[in-house]
């Protein structure tokens, strides 16, 4: 008996984690495969701070989001290292 409730607990707290993993879309970052993915959630691109992201509206372009997270994912499409990937010419 003692064990049978033991094991319940064990399968509402893994069915909780879970629900919490996959119920995170709020914190969810996607790793797009290219700049017109990436475009279709974020217009003018994604900086990883909001210097960098000066740094574009100060130098000819859109001002992107500021979203450090995404922008991690995504370093790789940040080709000049400027801290924004995927920036948009004005
Ligand atoms: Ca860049």
């Amino acid at each position: 008996m003692f064990r049978a409730a033991k094991t319940g607990m064990i399968a509402v707290a893994l069915t909780a984690s879970a629900f919490t993993y996959t119920a995170g879309p709020a914190n969810a970052v996607t790793d797009y495969a290219n700049c017109d993915g990436m475009h279709r959630d974020f217009k003018y691109g994604v900086a990883r701070s909001k210097a960098a992201a000066n740094h574009q509206a100060n130098t000819g372009h859109y001002r992107p989001a500021v979203r450090p997270a995404v922008y991690r994912a995504n370093s790789e499409s940040d080709a000049d290292h400027d801290g924004t990937a995927c920036e948009v010419t004005r």
